[in-house]
């Protein structure tokens, strides 16, 4: 058997999933009339305090919405983000191509931008310059090594934004991970932003989905940039059954995925030519520099896969695993004497 370390996104259904998929009440959601979805929808404004929220088939299309629906009209303008966030960098260019902006990118610090240098990047009203329309930040954040956004630093970008009277998005594809790290609900997060985003099909195992969530006014105009992106779904409360047991069976197990992250790290730590600081490792994702074992990332990957570990690869020397409830803490130890075995081969 393989240890699938790639990414979070390949967890399967739970059998208490498949159960209720199959026998979900469903209806025509574009009418608003499956309970299920309904249910699911009412029960992320439990977790987030949010006003309403909106069930889509991805985190991609959800982060897509949030920015139309922000920016709708303004065209041509420029939404502050992280240098390597998710949203600018692995959504095939959805701000630029469908809703008309601009990244105005960011270098952050473990994937948290200053609020000095958000301040200072904010545009004035020159006319030769893009409006700043949106603020976007991403918790945990995925290249940045899952590191979670500190509370403190959500809060002092809020009061820049406040004070130029800009919306914020959050990218949360998996805020109940860096919920469980910072140790508090995930509406101690949620507070800070207009909109955010989570994800039901990553470390939460449901097959297909996330939910974006707003003030009721907000979630009533990105219900019509959902239907114009194609993703207005009909009897999918068939999926919306997976999610509501994602929210109330899975959230809570989240923390050992982000323990058994840190014993990756530190055994990875351990070993020559790698480079990774356990203590930075926060939450479920793993990332770290191969430089010193000679190998370039490609290499390093495609040599593990013949050790039967499978990792991803985000740089030319960064390499990452991502631990999901499929990783025991019994393969975390058969990955890290792989990754051992094929170094001393190597040597
Ligand atoms: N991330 C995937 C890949 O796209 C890289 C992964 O394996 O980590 N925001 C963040 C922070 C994400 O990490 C992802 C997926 C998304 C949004 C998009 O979610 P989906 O895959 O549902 O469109």
């Amino acid at each position: 058997m393989k240890i699938d370390l790639r990414s979070d996104t390949i967890t399967k259904p739970t059998e208490s999933m498949r159960a209720a998929m199959a026998r979900a009440e469903v209806g025509d959601d574009v009418f608003r009339e499956d309970p299920t979805i309904n249910r699911l929808e009412e029960l992320a404004t439990e977790y987030t305090g949010m006003e309403a929220a909106l069930f889509v088939p991805s985190g991609t299309m959800s982060n897509l919405i949030a920015i139309l629906t922000h920016t709708h009209g303004l065209r041509c303008g420029e939404i502050i983000c992280e240098a390597r966030s998710h949203v600018r960098l692995n959504e095939a260019g959805g701000m630029s191509a469908l809703a008309g902006m601009m990244p105005c990118p960011i270098e952050g610090v473990h994937g948290a931008m200053s609020p000095e240098d958000v301040r200072s990047n904010i545009r004035t009203s020159d006319i030769h310059h893009p409006d700043t329309a949106l603020i976007c930040l991403e918790n945990s954040h995925n290249y940045a090594g899952g590191a979670v956004l500190p509370l403190q630093n959500m809060a002092a970008i809020r009061a820049v934004a406040d004070e130029h009277h800009l919306p914020m998005h959050l990218d949360g594809a998996r805020v109940f991970n860096a919920a469980a790290a910072l140790n508090v609900p995930v509406r101690e997060i949620a507070r800070y932003f207009d909109s955010m985003t989570f994800c039901l099909s990553k470390g939460l195992s449901a097959p297909v989905g996330a939910v974006l969530n707003g003030s009721a006014a907000f979630i009533d105009r990105a219900r019509r940039y959902r239907k114009l992106l194609g993703g207005g779904m009909r009897q999918a409360g068939v999926l919306a059954a997976a999610g509501i047991l994602a929210l109330t069976e899975m959230t809570g197990r989240l923390a050992e995925d982000n323990y058994n992250a840190r014993i990756l790290a530190e055994g990875l730590a351990e070993l020559p030519g790698i480079v990774i600081r356990p203590e930075e490792v926060e939450t479920n994702i793993v990332i770290f520099d191969v430089k010193g074992t000679g190998m370039d990332a490609d290499a390093f990957a495609g040599r593990l896969a013949g050790y039967d570990v499978l990792a991803s690869v985000t740089g030319p020397y960064s390499v990452r695993f991502v631990t999901q409830r499929h990783v025991s803490p019994a393969d975390v130890q058969a990955a890290l004497s792989a990754v051992s075995r094929m170094l001393k081969d190597l040597a």
